[in-house]
């Protein structure tokens, strides 16, 4: 008798954003076809006794095989990319197809298209990052684009050659309202930022730590509240990325209970690495560097807070893999000041079980919530949903056997990427992604990838889904501990 399922996962825990039941899950085609208390057993059959059964990850916020404004190439392409993120649980990526301006919108398109068609081992999505919003790129390139299944776009309102002023960003949103895109905003007052680094610099200090004395709190929370102030005029949702101030918290927050259509994400970097990190001797200290930058054990306390009460909806790595030398952070070598080592850290790989570790096991989260974070709702924000994000009938198969037993402490000899470093190197955690499936098909296992380059698909994305964010039942256990 031949099987009825190419695939059964059996015996496991489910969890999805909403729910955790105990469900054999049958796979046909690449898909979810079966989610029963019993099934026979497939063509493979996996025992996931003991293990957690989650949805594969979606990571909506990563910087792969792209080059900066300034010029330099990040680390990983699609192939160590994506490898990296799927021993760290995450079978889906968003990256950026990034315009510098001049560019054609739909040139740059094409070529982030041809790279990671030959090479992405997981299923990857675009967003754009808009830098020249001239009127052919928004009312020609940009609705062509969003009929090829790119539904949001990257602003900048810092950075000397992504920045664009309130009446650009004004307009970017018009096209977005108009087609029904996401516009993302990496929120920081440029003007601020320019002025202390000035003045730092004209005073002698040009350490990697000085990074974040300019790119002060107030510059994110000032520009927080006025592009959240500029999307009412039209009602464009908004996601704010990458957030890590307490007031740019509360600015959403604010917000949201008045009804206003925007959103927060925020990353590890904001919940375990603070400024203090980025104060090493000499030029180490730029290992820690991204934009915003760490804060502080408050700013951290209140980025836990925002994840718990849903103010922050998303939670991506914001992976930015620069080498510690001078093809990345260090352009100048040891002369390089804190104004021009690339910014980003590294986190594709880590981005789950760090969350998994400090915030399911360490009883700050739920595994629901856990799940919400780091797939469901990527997955509804960008209209992906349910192919991506959960475990049901008829999404793509795309599962994570979670062992909560395995202890790990951090290396960068342990990961994929191709950046030579860790900033979380030495950290324990509990739980481990140990099988990764996508599509159906067993694609990470006993510490081994079995995928070809070129076998990550490219994911059209739909109109993004407003975000009803999936609660559990109020967690008792916070009542009484
Ligand atoms: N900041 C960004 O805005 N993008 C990439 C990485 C970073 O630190
Ligand atoms: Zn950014
Ligand atoms: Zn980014």
């Amino acid at each position: 008798m031949t099987a009825a399922f190419d695939l059964t996962i059996r015996n496991g825990t489910l969890s999805t954003a909403s729910e955790t039941f105990c469900a054999d899950i049958g796979v046909s085609d690449g898909r979810i076809s079966a989610l029963a208390e019993r099934l026979p057993p497939g063509k493979t059959d996996i025992d996931a006794t003991g293990r957690w059964v989650l949805p594969g990850g979606v990571d909506s916020h990563t910087h792969i095989e792209q080059r900066s404004s300034s010029g330099v190439m990040c680390a990983d392409d699609f192939a160590s990319g994506t490898t990296s993120a799927a021993f760290g649980g995450t079978t889906t990526i968003m990256s950026f197809a990034a315009q510098h301006r001049g560019d054609s919108l739909t040139d740059v398109v094409a070529d982030y298209h041809a790279r990671a068609a030959a090479k992405a081992v997981v299923d990857y999505a675009f967003h754009l990052i808009i830098s020249d919003p001239r009127p052919e790129v928004l009312d020609v390139e940009l609705p062509a684009l969003i009929d090829g299944g790119i539904r949001s776009f990257k602003v900048y309102m810092t950075y000397d050659k992504l920045k664009l002023d309130d009446g650009q960003l004004l307009e970017v949103m018009a096209v977005a309202q108009r087609e029904r895109a996401m516009v993302m905003v990496h929120a920081e007052n440029h003007e601020v930022i320019q002025w202390i680094a000035r003045r730092l610099l004209d005073r002698g200090h040009r350490a990697p730590r000085f990074h974040a004395v300019a790119h002060a709190p107030v510059a994110e929370g000032e520009a927080t509240h006025r592009v959240i102030a500029l999307s009412t005029l039209l009602d464009q949702p908004l996601l704010i990325v990458h957030v890590s101030d307490p007031v740019a918290i509360g600015h959403i927050r604010a917000a949201q209970t008045l009804g206003v259509r925007v959103h927060g994400e925020t990353c590890p970097q904001y919940l375990f690495l603070t400024a203090d990190d980025i104060d090493k001797p000499g030029m180490d200290g730029a290992m820690w560097c991204c934009s915003p930058p760490p804060r502080d054990a408050a700013a951290q306390e209140a980025v836990w807070r925002g994840l718990q009460n849903g103010t922050l909806q998303l939670f991506s790595s914001d992976h930015a893999p620069y080498r510690f030398d001078a093809s990345g952070k260090l352009p100048l070598g040891g002369d390089t000041t804190f104004k021009e080592m690339a910014n980003g850290v590294p986190g594709i790989e880590l981005r789950l079980p760090l969350l998994f570790s400090e915030g399911v096991m360490a009883g700050r989260i739920t595994v629901n919530e856990f799940v919400a974070l780091t797939a469901t709702n990527h997955a509804r924000m960008y209209g992906l949903h349910p192919r991506k994000g959960t475990l049901a009938v008829g999404s793509d198969a795309d599962i994570v056997l979670w062992d909560p037993t395995r202890r790990t402490t951090v290396d960068w000899s342990m990961l994929h990427d191709n950046v030579g470093y860790t900033p979380y190197a030495g950290r324990e955690l509990r739980g481990w992604p140990a099988t990764v499936i996508r599509r159906g098909e067993v694609i990470v296992d006993g510490g081994r990838l079995n995928a070809a380059p070129g076998s990550g698909r490219y994911l059209r994305c739909d109109v993004p889904q407003p975000l009803r964010i999936e609660r559990p039942a109020p967690p008792e256990r916070r009542l009484f501990s």
